[in-house]
């Protein structure tokens, strides 16, 4: 069976980060480790949420599991709880992984032009150093901007996406999959491979509706097929439509936007398109 480990936070309300990590990679029929980088009360998006950092936790789990002999299919990394991590992150991977291991950066740390409440601006330089090692680097572009230095943009168009994808791929990322890329009245995902120097992109239907966690819900579905043995567009289609079946059914709901999308009562869907 393909095992991975999944390094980010555990948001105890919010549907984000470990808590949907866990259901979906499992769904996809991979084993999922975990390190817990911090433990909150909910996501940072809650007013006064509490926040235990798990720092000193890290390099103690990689020196244990390097005793034990263990080894990983993947590294998949999401929020990560202080730009002291990073380190510690890059040095654990570099410890566990073996020549086959892929390594996956989700640098979650910022929306729409900005950065999450825990982040100051020296955040970002930092998690491009994560994302220097990665095989697949999988920004939005609000995070590909800060992540290379680019000024934001709220509109933006084809030449300015591939500009800010391939910025980030000289800095080290192998591919990357740039997500929500919104350009020229297209909604969806572009991949540009940084070895071939193509791209590819996965077009979609923009749904009506902005809801938090769904970052989280692409990359670990994106990373559960891949590891499963889809190829990279296979495994970027599941991972989007994925995304906006959770989002058609969480539109229905009276729930708020902060709560995440009910992405619970997608994973038939998930599992049937990973089955075919
Ligand atoms: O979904 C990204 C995420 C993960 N974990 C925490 C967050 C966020 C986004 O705000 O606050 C704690």
């Amino acid at each position: 069976m393909k095992k991975i480990v999944t390094i980010q936070d555990i948001s105890c309300v919010g549907k984000c980060s470990l808590t949907v990590a866990l259901p979906i990679i499992s769904a996809t029929g991979v084993e999922a480790a975990i390190i817990p980088t911090a433990v909150l009360s909910t996501h940072t998006m809650f007013k006064n949420f509490t926040c235990k950092d798990l720092d000193d936790q890290i390099l103690p789990i990689a020196n244990h599991w390097k005793s034990e002999g263990l080894s990983f299919d993947a590294f998949y990394t999401g929020y990560l709880a202080s730009a002291a991590q990073i380190d510690k992150v890059i040095r654990l991977i570099e410890d566990l992984k073996n020549d086959k291991s892929l390594v996956i950066v989700d640098p979650a740390m910022a929306d729409n032009g900005k950065l999450y409440p825990a982040f100051d601006e020296n955040f970002p330089k930092e998690m491009a150093k994560l994302c220097a090692v990665a095989d697949i680097a999988l920004p939005n572009i609000t995070e590909a901007c800060y992540l290379t230095g680019t000024p934001y943009r709220e509109t933006y168009d084809e030449a300015f996406a591939k500009e800010v994808v391939e910025k980030l791929a000289a800095q080290g990322a192998k591919k990357v999959v740039l997500t929500g890329a919104n350009f020229d009245g297209h909604y969806g995902v572009l991949l540009y491979d940084s070895e071939t120097k193509e791209y590819y992109s996965y077009v979609q239907e923009k749904i009506d509706a902005a809801y938090h966690g769904t970052g989280d819900i692409f990359s670990s579905a994106f990373t559960g097929a891949l590891v499963r043995g889809k190829s990279i567009e296979d495994s970027i289609r599941i991972a989007a439509e994925f995304t906006a079946e959770s989002i058609r059914i969480t539109k229905d709901s009276d729930s708020g936007a902060w709560y995440g999308v009910d992405f619970e009562l997608a994973l038939p869907h998930l599992i049937q398109m990973i089955n075919e």
